[in-house]
């Protein structure tokens, strides 16, 4: 076939009739890889190349299906332990005990836990339709979930039900206020960008569904104030999530672990907790990790949340999604196993050296960083359109990919384990020439 046609065909949306060889379709997939980013100069990401156990698993399970368990017994027998050892690192005080799964990643794991704190909210009354802030809500009899609002005793029907977040919380957290009308408050912040407690409980009222606090928040990789969250959640008796997409293969591994950079199940008000092992676990995409404390925190949601499902090999199913990779599980387990607690600490303080390193170089041509909690650092240069400008002239002049943050204006980099001090010096250096230029 002639160059030209070929890449005619590249971008051919059609269903060919007849199909191509293996080696075409590589040679095709070798274009399209091309096309993407190379990761050495990628710095506004939070994933990273997948360590090769993780891919040699991935490969094997490519197969099963988490949805269907009753024929993937090994699989789900890995899922349960991936669960345990998480739930070990979040200082759990009875990790058997803990519920959860994995997932697409931290919004489908933030989606569940808002899930489940809606459904708690309405308590176990099951009542077939009611009006709510303004909208006819009518019971799914199959779920039992919207149900009347009154069966909370407190709350006031003309009002959307809210949940509190910091106001350094994930987009994904817009998304499921739309997809659960919730109205989201934004409690404020501390001069580091962490939640301030009493701003938290400023914002809760009767149409609270829950709270939540974050552990490597995206903008900043800061954490929330965990164990005074914690006092709020159980003094108000409302849920508390901890999205720890990034922090929770960070935070725990860190080598100087003091009461500011510590959360988990042992503070007694955390109800759930998600955290990616796609992003610092070293997994394959897509992988996240709901955690539940355990049962009893499910008692008030899980009849609303489960449905039926009478011709699978289980009776229920709790899950978000239906159809769910096994492969990603067998790629988690294997990585987790692979690399134990020390191999994190490893990773975790190679990210913090790099990190260390680029706050030396910025200080160096005399900016100034904020001092990083974990692997994500900022750095002020100028406004909000300077900032834009600077952050496309370094992705169209130079090849790199940082981010812009909107607590701060700032340009933000995350420093992933692909990343080398000779890259990083090469980065500042290009800064340092669109700075004086
Ligand atoms: N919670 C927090 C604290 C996060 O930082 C993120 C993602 C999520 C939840 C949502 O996780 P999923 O994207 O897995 O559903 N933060 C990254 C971000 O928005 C996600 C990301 C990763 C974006 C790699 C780009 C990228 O190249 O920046």
């Amino acid at each position: 076939m002639n160059q030209i046609y070929k890449y005619f065909i590249l971008f051919l949306p059609v269903m060919q009739e007849k199909g191509i060889s293996e080696e075409e379709i590589f040679s095709d997939l070798e274009k399209f890889s091309a096309m993407d980013t190379n990761f050495k100069k990628v710095m506004s990401s939070m994933c990273t190349i997948p360590h090769p156990i993780a891919v040699k698993a991935h490969q094997l399970f490519i197969h099963a299906n988490m949805g269907d368990p009753g024929l993937f017994v090994g699989t789900c027998e890995m899922e349960k332990q991936v669960v345990e050892m998480a739930a070990t690192l979040l200082k759990h005080p009875n990790p058997a005990e803990a519920a959860g799964h994995l997932t697409s990643g931290g919004t489908e794991s933030n989606i569940e836990a808002v899930y489940h704190m809606k459904a708690r909210f309405f308590g176990d009354k099951d009542e077939d339709t009611c009006t709510y802030a303004g909208a006819d809500v009518t019971t799914n009899t199959n779920t039992g979930t919207n149900v009347n609002a009154s069966a909370n005793a407190n709350a006031n029907p003309n009002v959307k039900l809210n949940l509190v977040v910091p106001a350094t919380a994930h987009f994904s957290f817009e998304k499921i206020a739309n997809m659960f009308n919730l109205q989201l408050r934004k409690a404020d912040l501390d001069s580091s960008y962490r939640a301030l407690p009493r701003s938290v409980e400023s914002k809760i009222d009767e149409n609270t569904i829950g709270i939540i606090g974050i552990a490597g928040n995206t903008e900043f990789g800061e954490m929330d104030p965990i164990g005074a969250l914690s006092e709020i959640a159980q003094k108000h008796n409302l849920p508390l999530h901890i999205d720890a997409a990034f922090g929770g293969f960070v935070y725990p591994f860190l080598k100087d672990q003091n009461e500011l950079n510590q959360f988990g199940f042992n503070l007694p008000g955390v109800t759930s907790v998600s955290m990616d092992p796609h992003k610092m676990g070293f997994s394959v995409i897509p992988a996240g990790i709901i955690l539940f404390k355990d049962n009893s925190v499910l008692d008030d949601s899980l009849d609303k949340v489960k449905v039926k499902t009478p011709y699978l090999t289980s009776k229920y199913q709790s899950t978000l999604t239906g159809t769910r990779p096994g492969s990603a599980v067998a790629a988690t387990y294997a990585v987790m196993k692979h690399l134990g607690r020390e191999g994190y600490e490893n990773n975790v303080a190679h990210c913090l050296d790099l990190t260390e390193h680029l706050f030396k170089k910025l200080i160096g041509i005399k900016l100034k960083p904020k001092y990083p909690a974990i692997n994500i650092l900022t750095v002020e240069v100028g406004g909000v359109q300077q900032t834009t400008h600077i952050r496309r002239l370094l992705r169209e002049d130079y090849g790199w990919y940082v981010s812009e943050t909107k607590n701060k204006v700032a340009l933000r980099m995350v420093l992933m384990p692909h990343m080398t001090k000779e890259e990083i010096d090469q980065f500042v250096l290009d800064l340092k020439y669109i700075l004086e230029n």
